[in-house]
């Protein structure tokens, strides 16, 4: 794993939580991106080499809904990077973490993208992320 690529924070008001997280870090949000696949909407924010990603729901059947109905808003995922992603899937996988697909996605902000399991690695939601070349 190369980095803490970005922290996930679920939120329930995107436009709300997005004006605290510009007074918060000081700079604003460069890109909002819905990913349609996973029933979200994103925004990004840089601090340093690492990045903040605000993600809502956009619809009840999401995993950001879920997760916001049972623990509230909050750090929903660490997403580390990685140079080869099929390769740390195949590593963790052998490592014995539950990966939650045989094949990588395609996430948010340019990246194929991989979830490990939170019940397989100490109650912490991890994604794995591959820029796309
Ligand atoms: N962190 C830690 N624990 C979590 C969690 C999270 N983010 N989300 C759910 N859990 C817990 C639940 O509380 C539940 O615990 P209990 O059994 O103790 O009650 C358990 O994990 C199971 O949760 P579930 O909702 O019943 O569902 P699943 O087993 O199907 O869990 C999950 C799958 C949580 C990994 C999945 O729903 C998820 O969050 N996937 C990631 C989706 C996502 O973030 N997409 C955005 C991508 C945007 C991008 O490109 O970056």
């Amino acid at each position: 794993m190369q980095k803490i690529e970005h922290l996930g924070i679920a939120v329930s008001d995107l436009e709300k939580s997005k004006g605290l997280f510009e007074k918060l870090l000081g700079s604003s949000s460069y890109k909002d991106e819905l990913v349609e696949s996973e029933n979200v909407m994103t925004s990004f924010f840089r601090t340093g080499p690492n990045k903040v990603e605000l993600l809502q729901a956009t619809s009840p059947d999401s995993a950001i809904a879920k997760f916001i109905e049972k623990r509230g808003e909050g750090l929903h995922h660490i997403a580390f990077a990685v140079q080869d992603i099929r390769a740390e899937m195949l590593r963790l996988k052998e490592e014995g973490f539950t990966l939650l697909s045989e094949e990588p996605k395609k996430g948010a902000d340019n990246k194929l993208i991989c979830f490990v399991h939170p019940k397989s690695a100490n109650g912490i939601l991890i994604e794995l992320c591959q820029d796309i070349a």
